[in-house]
């Protein structure tokens, strides 16, 4: 029988068990360790998520001669160091976004797991759906004519309130921006994903709605809503210096044009990232919230909404399915294509310096940090930025 890939966690909070989820759902990959900082919270957290072995310095996971795989589950602000010791351990990372607080640190990351050989991925989940990839292989084989324009915004509104507390908002953990870099860098991906163009130059204007927030003296977790405990409960007040709210006008290398808007503010949203293409034949319009859906747009015939299913799906991007039509899936299942791509391509002993990925790697987080580093100097100079990598 096959020996199984055996990973570990670092980080349990709203996204490291989204991993092990992912994870536990591919027959060849096992993980067998958590970490999070204090031996006793990680073992009450490796017990609550069934994972045997519980790691309160994550140093120490990174010395099992067991492990292959280590995934950089923590907050922001801890992702270059520990990105930097997984790689030198000699184990392969798949790390989340942003991989690195500069482009310094995250092109330096990209040249020491190229030095060492590792397989490198970041998590950029939302080209993952099976949407995406049959929009990428329709541009691919041009059914949408030249695209002229590519649209649209990100929005959620968990951070609505300024009694909304959580970690991102403080760029100490967080980083120097926080919707462009938390949500703005999906809405990035998933555009030059399916378009197969890169964002050349920018132009932004970001606005942070709550200067000031209150932060409640009790721990508050990622989407956790409003805490009816602490409507009479205590509250400390913090200037807060990332933006809730950009838009950016967005120049791509092959002179097409583009915007796009992120808020963390907007009542009633979400999750909901959506973008729309405009090519000289069709237009293609898709929101993350109904993934199976992709609207095309006609000039001069009725427009169509394509469903997701293999049997309607161009033929490369039938392997990117794995149900029949009107068996959604969803955002659980495109973090689960993510982790199928990242490890298939360890399990077939591809070589990170030659074979191309199929998945987001350090490479995509890279060019992450440097779009989001032009987004903030444009806004800050008030004119067109080019994106340096
Ligand atoms: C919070 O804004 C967050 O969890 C992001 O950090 C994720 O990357 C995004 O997928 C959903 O929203």
């Amino acid at each position: 029988m096959e020996t199984k890939i055996k990973a570990g966690i670092i980080g349990t909070g709203f996204i490291g068990p989204a991993h092990l989820e992912a994870v536990r759902r591919l027959e060849f990959v096992e993980v067998i360790a958590v970490a999070r900082r204090g031996q006793e919270r990680a073992d009450k957290k490796a017990e609550e998520l069934g994972v045997p072995l519980a790691y309160g310095d994550y140093r120490e996971m990174l010395r099992n001669p067991d492990i292959d795989v280590i995934h950089n589950c923590t907050p922001n602000h801890l992702h270059v160091q520990i990105n930097r010791e997984i790689i030198e351990a000699g184990k392969h990372v798949l790390s989340e976004k942003p991989l690195a607080m500069s482009s310094d640190e995250s092109r330096e990351l990209l040249a020491l797991a190229r030095k060492h050989g590792i397989v490198h991925g970041v998590n950029f989940n939302y080209r993952q759906f099976p949407m995406m990839k049959q929009l990428s292989e329709m541009v691919k084989q041009n059914e949408l004519g030249r695209i002229n324009m590519v649209h649209g915004s990100y929005l959620q509104d968990w951070l609505l309130y300024e009694t909304d507390y959580n970690w991102r908002l403080e760029d100490k953990t967080g980083g120097r921006s926080r919707a462009v870099a938390d949500i703005g860098s999906h809405w990035c991906d998933t555009v030059q994903y399916v378009t197969g163009k890169k964002i050349s130059q920018v132009f932004a204007d970001l606005w942070t709605v709550h200067p000031n927030r209150k932060k409640p003296v009790s721990h508050s977790d990622t989407f956790s809503g409003s805490d009816e405990d602490q409507a009479d409960g205590e509250y400390e007040d913090i200037p807060i210096h990332t933006e809730d709210y950009a838009s950016v006008l967005i120049r791509f290398d092959d002179g097409s044009k583009g915007a796009f808007t992120v808020s963390q503010v907007s009542a009633g949203r979400k999750n909901a990232l959506s973008f729309e293409l405009n090519g000289t034949c069709k237009s293609a319009y898709w929101k993350q919230e109904e993934p199976a859906k992709l609207w095309i747009g006609h000039r001069d015939r009725s427009n169509e909404v394509l469903m997701a299913d293999p049997a309607l799906f161009l033929k490369k991007a039938r392997p990117s399915i794995h149900h029949p039509g009107g068996h959604t899936e969803g955002w659980p299942d495109s973090v689960k294509n993510m982790m199928l791509k990242y490890y298939t391509f360890i399990r077939e002993g591809k070589d990170p310096l030659k074979d191309k990925a199929n998945f987001a790697t350090f490479e995509d987080g890279h060019v992450s940090m440097c779009i989001m580093e032009a987004i903030l100097k444009s806004h800050k100079e008030e004119r067109w930025i080019q994106v340096q990598q």
